[in-house]
């Protein structure tokens, strides 16, 4: 592959088990596979990545509100996005002095083929239309603005954050 300059982790999987019902239920395999595929995948790309960003670089990845406050149902992937956006900052800290930088984007929920999957997640849509300063969800193309431009030079100066891309969402108490 020669060098490299960017990479952009979008990974995450929890077996539906995971991702309804008790959380106190949740099955020890159910648990392990969420957090090998949607956590330790981080550390295990960044590792492979490293040796090769011989010039700098940028790590992206993306997370979800639910890994920092209880969402409904979110449940098993909480624990994988709380665990993801840690790994960020450790990471930051360790790729930090090659002039790698690592940063998450939390994005506002968004109707994709993925969260279709995801049962009552238009009326969640509906809510955060209700309650997000910007009165809308955002897009797919407001959150590769945001990428776009964490894995540019334009942010430089930024590791280890973690960017709310989410129409406001994130700074309502009510
Ligand atoms: O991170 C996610 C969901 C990722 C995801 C989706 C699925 C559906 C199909 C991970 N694993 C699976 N497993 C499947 O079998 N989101 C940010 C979207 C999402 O998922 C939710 C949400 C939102 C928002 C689940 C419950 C509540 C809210």
């Amino acid at each position: 592959m020669g060098k490299l300059d960017i990479l952009v982790h979008c990974l995450a999987f929890a077996d539906k088990e995971g991702l309804v019902g008790d959380f106190s239920a949740i099955p020890k395999e159910a648990f392990t596979q969420a957090l090998e595929i949607s956590t330790y995948s981080l550390a295990s790309l960044t590792k492979v990545a490293k040796p090769l960003m011989t010039e700098g670089g940028s790590i992206l990845t993306l997370s979800y509100l639910g890994g920092v406050k209880v969402i409904p149902n979110y449940n098993l992937m909480g624990i994988a996005k709380a665990g993801l956006e840690m790994s960020v900052r450790y990471l930051a800290s360790e790729l930090g002095p090659l002039n790698i930088r690592v940063n998450a984007i939390s994005a506002g929920p968004i109707r994709t083929l993925a969260s279709s999957a995801v049962g009552g997640i238009l009326d969640m849509i509906h809510h955060v239309e209700q309650v997000a300063p910007l009165k809308r969800t955002v897009t797919q193309t407001e959150v590769g603005n945001a990428a776009a431009f964490l894995c540019s030079d334009l942010a430089s100066g930024i590791t280890g954050q973690v960017l709310y891309v989410d129409a406001g969402y994130e700074i309502m108490g009510m």
